[in-house]
C-alpha cells in the first residue's frame, strides 16, 4: 500500500479518510501564516527581559528561540485547541504554544554542547555555544526551561488550568521523559541496542513533547477527556513517526535543508530506526504510524483536518 504522504505531491490527495486540496511541498509544513504570526509574535513577546536580565544573556536567548525552526510544537498545540474549542481557543492556548517552543529551544542547545551531541550547526546557523560560548549556552538552556514555566503560570487562564499546564510540561521535560530519553540516548551510544529499547528512548525524547503539545492544547482548551485522549493518542503516533523520518534524514536527508549535519548518528555509533530495520521498513513504518495518527483524530471530523495535514508534513519532509 502507498501512504497518504508517498503519493505524488502535485497531484490531490485523499488521506486519513478526509479529502485535501493540494499537498503542500515536502519543505513547508502546512502552516496558517497567520497563525504562524501569533506564534512569532508571542515568542518574540515572551523573550523580552528587564534590566536585571544581563544583555549577553538575553541576546543569546533570542538568537536560539527566535533562530528559524518549523514550530511544529507550538502549531501542534494551537491546532488542538481549535479542534476542541474552535478559534477563540488559539488566544486561550497561545502562551502553552509558547512554553513548548521554549522546552524544545533549551533542549537543543544543551543537545548541542560538547558534552552532549557536540553540533556546531543548528537550524542553518552556528550553534548557541559556538555563536556565544559553551557557559552562555548552558545559562540559555536554563533559561528558556524556567521561563517556559513562568509563561504558563502567568499566561494560562484560570489558575487550576495553568497548574495542570505546568504538571503535564513538568512531566513531559523531566527525568522521566526528555531528560531520561536523552541521558539513556548518550550512554547506548557505541552500543548495540535492540527496538524495544530504542522505542522507549525515542518515546522520552523525542516523543513525549509532541504528546504533552497535543494534551496543553486540549488542557487550555477545556476539552473533554475523549477529545484529550484521542489528541494525546494522536501525539504519540506522530512523535514516533517524527522520529523515525528524522533518523532517515540523517542517512539521505540534504544538510543545507535540514539545517544540521547529516551522518551524526553513525557517527556517534547510534542505533537508529533505519540501521535496525533498514531504510523501506522504516519508511514504511513512518507511513503507518502517520494513518494510525490519523484516525486516533477521526471523531474530530473537519476540525482535526489541519492537525492531519501537519501530521502528512511530517511524513513527507524534508527538513
Ligand atoms: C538536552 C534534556 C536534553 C534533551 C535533548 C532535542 C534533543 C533532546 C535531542 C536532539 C537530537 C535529536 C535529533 C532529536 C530528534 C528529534 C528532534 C528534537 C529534532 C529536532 O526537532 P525539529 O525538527 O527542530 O522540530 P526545529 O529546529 O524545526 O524546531
Amino acid at each position: 500500500m502507498t501512504a497518504c504522504w508517498e503519493r505524488e505531491e502535485a497531484s490531490p490527495v485523499t488521506c486519513c479518510s478526509t479529502p485535501m486540496a493540494a499537498a503542500p511541498t515536502s519543505d513547508s509544513p502546512p502552516l496558517d501564516a497567520q497563525r504562524s504570526e501569533q506564534i512569532e509574535t508571542a515568542l518574540r513577546r515572551w523573550a523580552q527581559f528587564d534590566a536585571n536580565c544581563p544583555a549577553q544573556l538575553g541576546e543569546a536567548i533570542r538568537y536560539s528561540l527566535l533562530a528559524p525552526g518549523k514550530r511544529l510544537r507550538p502549531h501542534l498545540v494551537l491546532l488542538a485547541a481549535e479542534a476542541c474549542g474552535g478559534a477563540v481557543a488559539i488566544e486561550q492556548a497561545l502562551p502553552a504554544a509558547v512554553a513548548v517552543e521554549m522546552i524544545h529551544a533549551y533542549s537543543l542547545v544543551h543537545d548541542d554542547l560538547p558534552a552532549m551531541d557536540d553540533d556546531d550547526l543548528r537550524r542553518g546557523r552556528p550553534t548557541c555555544h559556538k555563536q556565544f560560548d559553551e557557559a552562555t549556552a548552558i545559562l540559555v538552556g536554563d533559561a528558556l526551561l524556567t521561563r517556559a514555566f513562568e509563561v504558563l503560570a502567568i499566561g494560562i487562564q484560570p489558575g487550576e488550568r495553568a497548574a495542570r499546564c505546568c504538571a503535564l510540561l513538568a512531566k513531559a521535560a523531566g527525568p522521566e521523559a526528555l531528560v531520561g530519553g536523552q541521558a539513556d540516548d548518550l550512554a547506548a551510544e557505541f552500543r548495540h541496542i535492540g527496538l524495544e529499547r530504542l522505542q522507549s528512548i525515542h518515546r522520552r525524547k523525542t516523543g513525549a513533547l509532541f504528546r504533552a503539545s497535543l494534551e496543553l492544547g486540549a488542557v487550555a482548551a477545556d476539552g473533554s477527556a475523549e477529545q484529550r485522549q484521542a489528541l494525546v493518542l494522536f501525539g504519540e503516533k506522530l512523535g514516533h513517526a517524527f522520529q523515525i523520518v528524522d533518523d532517515l534524514l540523517d542517512v539521505s536527508g540534504n544538510e543545507a535543508n535540514v539545517g544540521k549535519r547529516i551522518g551524526k548518528d553513525r557517527h556517534r555509533g547510534k542505533v537508529t530506526y533505519p540501521s535496525l530495520l533498514g531504510v523501506e521498513p522504516s519508511r514504511q513504518r513512518a507511513a503507518e504510524l502517520i494513518e494510525e495518527a490519523c484516525q486516533a483524530i477521526d471523531s474530530f471530523g473537519a476540525a482535526a483536518q489541519p492537525l492531519r495535514e501537519l501530521a502528512e508534513f511530517v511524513g513527507r519532509r524534508s527538513r
